[in-house]
């Protein structure tokens, strides 16, 4: 239980020079900060971000959803609350996909409440999240993106991004040494190969190749991962966001248009290709028929990860698992709005059998809360970007300060 003494808001910005939502909060311990993330490839279906639309930051300003972050905090002063409660009552106050106060005042606001509430009881964020979740601790594997596109780049690449996934690491800090050692020679690789030109980093600390085709760009990340000597230790994974090529009943990829079957055989000549184990929105948020043949028919072999799909949101969850789409939940606190409801969107996903990735933003921040909340959780995935740009590094880093308090009989991994 925590009394917030008081609650403050201001605009900062983030990776992308954006402006976001941080929140202050003092107690009789101390105080705490919880930072909003952004996304470039939002779902539809997500909780809103409240924006300005004025002249400042070119209509980008959240001087709103400030605003609201004391109208919030108004309804949860002078009492005694957890996190759980707390998050019940912004949920409530800010109405269906946190419409009224926007999903950036409260998601900033409920990282900042778990804090606080963690830091009254005398643990540490993960210890906290482990409590209150009732699971136990694990060590996430990273997924780290190393090659970008879509709306993350300005390449050629339909897909979004092309991960790499230390599976036979011991721990997480090998696994991020082995992520940093193949990143190196996958940028030596692209310059040797395309040009020194393609290995600019875009928003996730990935690279830019100039290909237009995903075979060449996954011949060229699994060439890296041999030349870097883990070809059987390193997976991939993909991040189609097919959200982003689906035009009218067609995907368009590679310069060519596929309907859903034809872009599921694509899929498989990929899987059979290469090391893929993951594979995350395959389809359009809403082609809920061909997530279901592609799950049907590829699911055996890889996880099928649901985002824009799912949107960590209960409902569409409980739909997913009825109609069988996916298997893994992608999990990210701003798509719903409070940490108690995505940690609500985790417990149905682990229920049903799933695997539960962690998952950080596009538009990032110096704040680590995915990090703590991924180990606490122990669903032993997180994703987190490449070992590149500070956003990403204060993951990684914060992880190893975990790993390294937690000592040997921490568990790694989802296995
Ligand atoms: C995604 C995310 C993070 P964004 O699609 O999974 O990589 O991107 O934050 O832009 O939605
Ligand atoms: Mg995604």
């Amino acid at each position: 239980m925590v009394k917030l003494e008081k609650v403050k808001a201001r605009e900062v910005i983030d990776s992308r020079g954006n402006p976001t939502v941080e929140v202050q909060i003092d107690t009789s311990k101390g105080r705490v900060f919880g930072i909003a993330p952004s996304g470039a490839s939002i779902g539809r279906h997500e909780a809103l971000e409240i924006r300005d639309h004025k002249k400042a930051y070119l209509g980008l300003g959240v001087t709103k959803a400030v605003r609201n972050v004391p109208l919030l905090a108004q309804r949860l002063k002078g009492k005694q609350l957890d996190m759980i409660k707390a998050d019940r009552i912004i949920s409530k106050a800010a109405g269906k996909n946190k419409i009224k106060f926007g999903a950036n005042a409260t998601t900033a606001l409920s990282i900042a409440v778990a804090r606080a509430d963690a830091l009254n009881r005398g643990l540490p964020l993960y210890k906290y999240i482990s409590y209150v979740s009732g699971r136990k601790l694990r060590m996430p594997v990273p997924f780290a993106n190393v090659i970008n596109g879509g709306k993350h780049a300005s390449g050629g690449l339909e897909i979004q991004e092309l991960m790499i996934v230390p599976v036979k690491a011991k721990s997480f800090r090998q696994a991020t040494q082995m992520i940093s050692e193949t990143y190196h020679v996958l940028k030596q690789d692209i310059i040797k190969k395309i040009g020194k030109e393609s290995a600019n980093v875009a928003d996730e600390g990935g690279f830019v190749p100039k290909i237009a085709n995903t075979y060449e760009a996954l011949s060229l990340l699994n060439g890296a991962i041999e030349d870097a000597g883990y070809q059987r230790k390193m997976k991939i994974a993909i991040d189609a966001a097919a959200s982003n090529f689906y035009y009218i009943k067609r995907y368009v990829i590679d310069g060519e248009k596929f309907f859903g079957d034809g872009l599921i055989d694509k899929y498989q000549d990929l899987i059979n290709m290469f090391p893929v184990i993951s594979i995350e929105d395959p389809f359009a948020e809403d082609d809920f028929r061909n997530f279901k043949m592609f799950y049907e028919r590829i699911g055996h072999r890889i996880q099928v990860v649901g985002d824009d799909l799912l949107v960590t949101n209960p409902e569409r969850i409980k739909f997913a698992i009825k109609e069988k789409l996916c298997d893994t939940l992608l999990m990210k606190v701003n798509q719903i709005g409070t940490v108690t409801e995505a940690l609500d969107a985790a417990k149905l996903a682990f229920d049903a059998g799933w695997n539960v990735m962690v998952s950080h933003r596009s538009g990032e921040t110096e704040d680590t809360f995915i990090s703590d909340l991924a180990c606490g959780l122990g669903c032993g995935q997180i994703k987190l970007g490449a070992p590149c740009r500070g956003e990403r590094t204060a993951k990684y880093n914060r992880l190893l300060r975990i790993e390294e308090e937690l000592g040997k009989k921490v568990k790694f991994g989802w296995q």
